[in-house]
């Protein structure tokens, strides 16, 4: 059925959009590091080109062996890219258009295709100016880090102690104790936390300490893990036995939120490191029966195939303890974002995140929240429309007050108090 022709529909469809264009965005996963972790934090033109998504992407053209790439310089690692996916030929892919949405909205002119003129640009910045500028193009209030105490070039900037920068929140990730226990445990063992690496309930008791511990001295929002498609709960396996005995009693005794990353396949071409990962559909039944048997502890999740979209949002109509989040990297394209989130809401109503940037390159929040607000804006008119169409008008404020929960409010609320 055709809808009524109606100015009024015009005029809420440019509201909807202005507020969604306008309202800041807390986001909640990113791979950004507050500036005081000095190198940590990637920013400028090569950084963007060099983002592994590229990279992956780049490969595909460059009769270049793997090794023979990763001897390059980072420069000249970002020339071949720009070469081969941006001068050779049209940047059409998400990621590759996503460079040229920031060059355009820092007011550069990519077509200039010269790289030399744009890394002069970036040299003249100080990184904490730029991380305003950044930010503030993107209109983020704040995001959340991904804080490991396993990584040792993080590591001791925490142990050092630094004055925080506000906008940058803390997520305690902790895949090398949950999938790779062999090492962590020697890890916490050297730290004190253990005495052996055996599955005693001394080592769950000196695990939760660890866990314990750094999420005090880094302020964490949540606890964070990615896990294969293959996780399975309850089960047998060390790492289901790790949430059962260290990380659920953690979360519940700290009130922190559990989020978990499902079905990602690490390194399925390890040459290409960190762009070597792939995806897997998950058995979901792992996140419903944790859902299920603790309904006091409070779960995030996202998942990476897109087979499981639907189900993922079904399990959250069951457990009110799962918050749902984001559009997760080979998810986070216009054509998966839209359905996911009209999927999403239509299911869920507003109770869900449905954005987070993932972003690695600070620059990269410009971009990934430019492209995302177009495609929420889109999904969100169609569905108050389609309520305008059922007799209610929303009005601006409860558009902005929608927006506001999309946009980190729902998480914020599901995620109580920081402590
Ligand atoms: O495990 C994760 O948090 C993923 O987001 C990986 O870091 C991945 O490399 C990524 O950056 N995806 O966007
Ligand atoms: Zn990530």
């Amino acid at each position: 059925m055709v809808p009524p022709a109606d100015p009024r529909r015009d005029q809420l469809a440019l509201a909807i959009q202005k507020i969604v264009d306008q309202t800041p965005i807390l986001d909640i996963h990113t791979h950004l590091y507050d500036p005081a972790f000095g190198p940590l934090l990637l920013w400028g033109i090569d950084d963007l080109l060099v983002y592994h998504y590229l990279v992956a992407e780049a490969f595909r053209y460059l009769d270049l062996p793997y090794d023979a790439f990763w001897r390059l310089t980072k420069e000249q690692q970002a020339d071949r890219v720009w070469q081969v996916l941006f001068t050779q030929r049209s940047p059409l892919s998400e990621a590759a258009r996503g460079v040229i949405t920031t060059l355009h909205r820092l007011g550069l002119d990519p077509r200039q295709r010269d790289l030399p003129a744009l890394r002069r640009w970036f040299a003249d910045w100080k990184p904490e100016d730029y991380v305003t500028r950044c930010l503030d193009l993107a209109r983020v209030r704040a995001v959340c880090m991904t804080n490991s105490p396993f990584d040792d070039l993080e590591r001791p900037t925490w142990e050092r102690g630094f004055n925080r920068d506000p906008r940058f929140l803390t997520a305690l990730r902790i895949d090398p104790l949950l999938v790779g226990w062999p090492d962590a445990s020697r890890q916490l063992a050297t730290a004190g936390y253990l005495t052996s690496s055996d599955l005693t309930q001394a080592s769950f008791d000196g695990s939760q300490r660890f866990l314990h511990d750094w999420s005090q001295r880094i302020g964490a929002r949540y606890v964070m893990v990615s896990l294969p498609p293959s996780f399975a709960y309850p089960d047998p396996s060390v790492t289901s036995q790790l949430i059962e005995k260290v990380v659920l009693p953690f979360c519940r005794e700290s009130g922190l939120p559990f989020a978990l990353m499902l079905g990602v396949k690490r390194a399925v071409n390890p040459a290409l490191a960190l762009a070597g990962d792939g995806v897997g559909r998950s058995d979901l039944t792992a996140l419903q029966n944790l859902c299920a048997a603790h309904p006091d502890v409070r779960f995030l999740a996202t998942v990476l195939s897109r087979e499981n979209q639907q189900e993922l949002c079904v399990i959250a109509r069951k457990f009110r303890n799962l918050h749902v989040f984001g559009c997760w990297w080979f998810t986070n394209i216009p054509g998966i974002i839209e359905d996911m989130t009209r999927t999403r809401l239509e299911l869920l109503g507003l109770g869900f995140t449905p954005q987070h940037s993932d972003a690695r390159v600070l620059d990269q929040v410009i971009y990934k929240w430019d492209h995302s607000r177009r495609i929420v804006a889109k999904v969100l008119t169609e569905k108050y429309l389609d309520l305008a169409d059922a007799g209610w008008w929303p009005t601006h404020q409860e558009i902005q007050r929608d927006v506001l929960a999309l946009f980190g409010g729902a998480f914020e609320t599901f995620c109580g108090p920081s402590r």
